[in-house]
């Protein structure tokens, strides 16, 4: 059985040059390349050869006669940190390496932190002590300060001193040692797997001494897991090969995994079939027909796939630790089509989730997150090869996250006509680092079960922003503890909604605090320009443990923020006229140290976010209308838990005693004009006297007032947009002509709106996306009454759509048209209400019917 090992260290300690060691060592290869000489056996992409650096992690396949390894090399590079952290998961064991000559290094702390958090037992390995100052006792100081008492050296493994370190590591190996006098090589295997004892073991990868003897510890002490029978695996890795093939890289973590086979997917997905198994061993690969649990391969035929996936039995892997903390804006060459551009660029996005390219629509920008300098040229060269793309990269800034410092209940309604969904929130904030927990407390018999987990769906599918920069939310529990569905007209679409303004709502009514990403930074300087690099670093609202001094020069560690400490080398190679050195790692998000100046150059007004709304909507004659995040409580439906909680915390929930609702048409008799607009653009009113009982508030209702004022967007006069290309392929007879010709089609549809229009009295807004056209400029055109507009380069109907409603909502009363499967949250966000293309087509429809009567009366032919 194989166990699968990942090789670790920061830069040019020598994981490459070890594994390839390791692997001419036991034989399974023949010839002994070498990183300096570029023909390594597993640094193979061209530019690992031109920089000598690893950037892909990649695997080797090593036999020993008694034992099959998979090994895994990973990146030491800070850059590259998020390749590394993507094999963690798929481990059973990991190997540390330390160069004897540098010690522990602040990135080997940070991985020490990553082995940690993915439990991953670990072997050290020593490296370079062929080189002169290597001091072994000094470094195992070093390595006792970093893992504890569990680091042992397992130089000699039969002396009485091996012994007593090894059964110092925990209580049951030191009452087998008290027992015995020795421990068995089971107890020590035992140790190792449970993290009690790491064995540290000396040499040089590039000499090889000292790598026989690495390879039987670990031959002698590590042991493959146990596997479940069901098919179960985790994705780590997506690639392509020369050739372009999506290469999908697994642990088969149960059962078997064979060609032909279709891959379960989770979610909406169906799976997709297996067309090939690769079993690779640096550049080479072998093909097989299944692939056993415990191995690691490359699968192909798959496109759903994405790093940290669980497939089959297996679970998810948590959000990673390390993440990207710079924001790139990506120029492109002039002349690129930025559509065709950004959908390249998102396959880069599928390999490496953390580049999160993205289009800002607001900006007219792709962006991508990045972790620094040397990832940026490595990116910049691989789109170049990729894509035949010279793309330049602009900084963008720094990503802040938003967290909350209270506890909140946000509330989200969402309720246009024939629509309906209630969902309350608790917003409570979490550890730092925590990240976002989701979870549901809300009853089944108020909300059944299903509701309720599409409601954690749509919490989990959004990246949510916060109120304060629109910066992602983190580290908060937010949980589902209300809801209420209608029978017959909640869709999934109205959960979606609701549960989104619920966020926001609760987002504006807590304290908000925002987050900065940190470094863990080293510091070395020339002593006497120690005074100035301390003043520096407090400048920036740094800490930073006592200084070390050793010879002409002085170590800082400790943490800054990145905002400061990214732009440093440049002043730092100045001042200390290039002798400084300065290394840095992500460390976590922190309260920002400027947070009020921050705040103030994002210039974010929440309220006008109208991609975020806070807002709900609620229905009142037959019509749906905006409530401000402010009034929703005063309007909800369900009482408030949190309040409820706190006032009554024993009482048992009061019996549903439904309060006697005013039908619809009651409250229209109130509004005889709106009735006639309402019937007017939707028909006769059927009397639904609310049979569901939806309009019953837990709390008494005083329904003998007059009913609320109309909110002031349906005063003035009607607008409608039109959604063109939409609203052609979703009617049959406008589809069938488009595919003869899209001109005629286009016409066809004008000619049907200005009669619509003509007849109705309002104003119309037909919108064609021309966003893929090169250079194309906005154009606007008035025809027959109607307006017709032609979006620019760049913008979508959509966004065009949005952005004009949410204009014209303010004033007026607002319809929208679009396909069904569109997201309603845009339209509906901003007060304006939709209308599906093929109920305007019954509409249109019945206008045409009606004027032909009309026609006929007059006897008009
Ligand atoms: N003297 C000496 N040099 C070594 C030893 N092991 C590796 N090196 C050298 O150290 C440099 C880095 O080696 P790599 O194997 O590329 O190190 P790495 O840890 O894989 O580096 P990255 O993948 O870029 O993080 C190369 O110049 C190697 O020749 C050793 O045992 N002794
Ligand atoms: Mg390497």
């Amino acid at each position: 059985m194989i166990r699968n090992i990942g090789i670790f260290a920061h830069v040019d300690a020598g994981k490459t040059t070890l594994t390839e060691a390791m692997m001419y060592v036991s034989g399974n290869i023949k010839k002994l390349g070498r990183v300096d000489h570029r023909d390594a056996f597993l640094d193979t992409h061209a530019l690992e050869r031109e920089r000598g650096i690893t950037i892909f992690s990649k695997i080797a396949r090593l036999q020993t006669p008694d034992a099959e390894f998979t090994i895994l090399d990973t990146p030491g590079h800070a850059d590259f940190s998020a390749e590394t952290e993507r094999t963690l998961q798929v481990l059973d064991y990991a190997i540390l390496v330390i160069s004897g000559t540098d010690g522990v290094q602040p990135h080997t702390r940070t991985l020490w932190r990553l082995l940690q958090k993915y439990s991953v037992p670990c072997f050290l390995f020593v490296n370079k002590t062929d080189l002169p100052g290597v001091d072994k006792a000094h470094i195992m100081r070093q390595l006792t300060g970093l893992l504890g008492h569990g680091a042992v050296d397992f130089t000699r493994t039969d002396t009485p001193e091996f012994y007593e370190n090894a059964a110092l590591c925990a209580d049951a190996l030191l009452e087998a040692y008290e027992e015995t006098g020795a421990l068995t090589r089971a107890q020590l295997c035992a140790g190792v797997k449970a993290r009690q004892i790491f064995p540290v073991t000396f040499g040089s990868a590039l000499k090889l001494t000292g790598v026989a003897e690495f390879l039987s510890c670990l031959d002698t002490y590590t042991e493959p897991p146990a596997y479940g029978a069901a098919f179960a695996g985790k994705v780590y890795k997506i690639a392509e090969d020369p050739q372009g093939a999506r290469l999908t890289f697994l642990k088969v973590t149960g059962g078997t995994l064979r060609v032909r086979e279709i891959l379960p997917a989770k979610g909406n997905v169906n799976g997709e079939k297996v067309t090939g198994i690769r079993l690779y061993s640096g550049e080479k690969f072998v093909s097989a027909d299944a692939a056993e649990a415990g191995s690691v391969a490359a699968v192909t035929g798959v496109t759903f796939t994405k790093p940290g996936e669980g497939l089959g039995a297996a679970g998810d892997t948590d959000a990673p630790l390390l993440e990207p903390v710079l924001s790139y804006r990506i120029v492109l060459p002039a002349g690129t089509d930025t559509h065709t551009a950004l959908e390249k660029l998102r396959q880069l996005s599928a390999e490496d989730p953390m580049l999160d390219v993205s289009w800002d629509e607001r900006l007219g920008e792709i962006r991508v997150r990045l972790m620094g300098e040397i990832q940026l040229e490595i990116l910049k060269r691989l789109i170049a090869e990729r894509f035949g793309m010279d793309v330049t990269f602009e900084r963008g800034g720094i990503l802040y996250k938003e967290t909350i410092e209270n506890v909140a209940e946000g509330v989200g309604h969402f309720e246009p006509l024939r629509h309906y969904a209630e969902v309350h929130l608790i917003l409570k904030p979490g550890p730092r680092g925590s990240g976002l927990k989701f979870t549901s407390a809300c009853r089944e018999d108020l909300l059944d079960k299903n509701w309720q987990r599409l409601i954690l769906t749509h919490l989990y599918e959004k990246t949510h922003v916060g109120v304060l920069t629109g910066s992602p939310i983190t580290d908060m529990e937010i949980t589902l503890v209300s809801g209420r569905a209608h029978p017959k007209h909640t869709e999934g679409g109205d959960f979606r909604q609701a549960t989104y303004r619920a966020v926001r709502q609760g987002l504006m009514e807590a304290k908000s605090v925002l987050l900065e990403p940190m470094y863990e930074f080293t510091l070395t300087v020339p002593t006497e320009n120690l005074g100035r690099a301390i003043t520096d670093i407090q400048h920036m609202g740094g800490t930073f443990a006592a200084p070390q001094t050793e010879g002409a020069f002085s170590a800082l560690t400790g943490q800054a923020p990145v905002a400061e400490l990214c732009d440093y080398a440049a002043a730092l190679a100045h001042y200390t006229r290039g002798q400084g050195r300065l290394s840095c790692i992500f460390s976590g998000y922190a309260p920002c140290h400027n947070a009020d100046a921050v705040i103030a150059a994002a210039g974010y007004d929440p309220e006008a976010d109208v991609l975020n709304p806070a807002d709900s909507v609620f229905c009142a004659h037959g019509a749906g209308f905006n409530v401000k995040w402010n009034e929703v409580k005063s309007h909800m439906h369900l009482s408030a838990v949190l309040s409820q909680r706190s006032a009554a915390p024993a009482a048992p929930a009061p019996a549903a005693a439904p309060a006697k609702a005013k039908s619809t048409r009651d409250i229209f008799a109130a509004d005889k004009e709106l009735m006639r607009i309402f019937e007017a653009t939707y028909g006769p009113v059927k009397d639904r006297s609310d049979p569901y009982n939806m309009r019953r508030h837990d709390k008494p209702v005083k329904r003998e007032k007059a009913p609320k004022p109309l909110p002031p967007s349906f005063a003035g006069s009607e607008y409608v947009l039109v959604d063109g290309y939409n609203v052609i392929y979703s009617w049959t007879e406008l589809r069938t002509l488009s595919e003869e010709n899209m001109g005629d089609a286009r016409d066809a549809l004008v000619t049907l709106l200005c009669n619509y229009r003509g007849f109705r009295g309002c104003e119309l807004i037909l919108v064609f996306d021309a966003y893929r056209v090169p250079g194309n400029t906005r154009e606007v055109e008035k025809t027959g009454g109607i307006s017709v507009v032609y979006t620019k380069e760049a913008e979508t109907a959509d966004s065009y759509i949005e952005r004009v409603s949410h204009e014209l909502a303010k004033n007026h009363r607002v319809r929208v048209v679009t396909s069904d499967g569109m997201e309603q949250i845009i339209i509906l966000g901003n007060g304006a209400l939709r209308v599906s293309s093929e109920a305007f087509y019954d509409e249109i429809a019945r206008t045409q019917q009606e004027i032909r009567e009309r026609l006929d009366r007059h006897g008009i032919q």
